[in-house]
């Protein structure tokens, strides 16, 4: 029972026994309900004490006992007198009593009219809310229906509420994770600002410097057609001294004139002569050289000495023999003989080189560089 219930009971209980109470002062304290109870003074004095002049007959025939009796019956009447003063008190207290009690139960009355209607207005207040009890007991169980569906609903909300929690946490380490991407591409892209300007600076510079590269490569297309002319030219001029040279006794091979003599002469008589035809003795520094040089199968004076110092093979431009094709056992000073200068005695052979005293009358073979 719930705290409203258990007022309204209270309230009914009070009322009950307030019924009964005023029953019971109705029955043992109402003065009218009484009223049998209560004598009169002439009633007691009706019903129970002999009248005068009953005592009178009876006694007029003796004095003695008349005396008695005058002295009995004034006993008597002071007896009733204050019987009667007696009366008159309890008459007048009981009235002022009967009064009081009058008072009371109209206070009573009206109390209890009052509580009537309180008991009405509880009455209809406790069937309201018994009406209200109901209704409320009615929307109680919607509430514990709705109770129920939202703790349902409620769990459910909770779930998801976690679930989104987890997502949330993740959504937020994913998150965290594209701000240091982000950063770390902002950097990127920073860095690829940084370049991209230098790039363009560069590309600037490059398209400064090729415009600089355009004009030198026209300038150099016509420098080349220029040399290209001027090289026809000289290929031109070179292929008519060839064919001069060639007319005069000199043969071309690798950038070089050979000339080699029809006379004999001292090895140098046969420099001399060569100066005169604008070159020098030849000087033999690769390979394919000495081959194309032996091709001639012939014995000539070359420009190689040792006349500065003995043993010490120069060439005739002052350069050191590096790479050399002596014949085997050569270069000998033959039987002590002074050979300070270079011929190709034994040209048949791959090393056909041999030293010979340089007052002997020799070919010759002059080189000059046409470059
Ligand atoms: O004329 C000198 C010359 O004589 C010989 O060659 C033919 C020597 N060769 C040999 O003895 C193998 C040369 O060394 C020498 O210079
Ligand atoms: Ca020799």
């Amino acid at each position: 029972m719930d705290h409203r219930m258990e007022i309204l009971v209270g309230v009914e209980e009070t009322w009950r026994d307030h019924n009964s109470s005023t029953k019971e002062l109705r029955k043992s304290e109402h003065p009218y309900m009484n009223e049998d109870k209560i004598q009169t003074p002439e009633a007691k004095r009706t019903g129970s004490a002999p009248s005068v002049p009953d005592l009178m007959q009876t006694g007029a025939g003796e004095k003695s006992s008349g005396r008695a009796a005058a002295v009995c019956l004034g006993l008597l009447c002071i007896l009733l007198l204050i019987g009667l003063i007696t009366l008159v008190f309890l008459y007048i207290k009981g009235n002022s009593e009967r009064d009081q009690l009058q008072t009371s139960y109209n206070n009573l009355t009206k109390e209890r009219d009052q509580l009537q209607t309180s008991y009405n207005n509880l009455n209809e207040e406790r069937n309201q809310l018994q009406t209200s009890y109901i209704d409320l007991n009615k929307e109680r169980d919607q509430l514990q229906t709705s109770y129920n569906y939202l703790n349902t609903k409620h769990e459910q909300l909770q779930t998801s509420y976690n679930d989104l929690i987890q997502e949330r946490d993740q959504l937020q380490t994913s998150y965290n994770n594209l701000i240091q991407e982000q950063d770390q591409l902002q950097a990127s892209y920073n860095n690829l600002i940084q370049e991209r300007d230098q790039l363009r600076t560069s590309y600037n510079n490059l398209i400064q410097e090729r415009d600089q590269l355009r004009t030198s490569y026209n300038n150099l297309i016509q420098e080349r057609d220029l040399l290209r002319k001027r090289f026809d030219d000289l290929v031109r001029e070179k292929n008519d001294l060839q064919r001069t040279f060639q007319e005069l006794g000199w043969v071309y091979f690798s950038g070089s004139f050979y000339y080699i003599s029809s006379l004999e002469k001292s090895w140098q008589q046969s420099r001399e002569d060569c100066w005169r035809r604008g070159a020098d003795l030849a000087i033999i520094n690769s390979k394919s050289e000495q081959e194309y040089i032996r091709r001639f199968q012939r014995r000539f004076w070359f420009g190689l000495t040792d006349s500065g110092i003995e043993g010490i093979w120069k060439w005739v431009d002052g350069t050191p023999l590096t790479a050399s094709y002596w014949a085997p056992n050569e270069p000998n000073s033959y039987r002590g003989t002074d050979e300070d200068c270079a011929e190709t005695l034994f040209y048949t052979w791959e090393n056909s080189w041999n030293d010979e005293p340089c007052h002997r009358a020799r070919s010759w073979i002059c080189e000059k560089r046409s470059a």
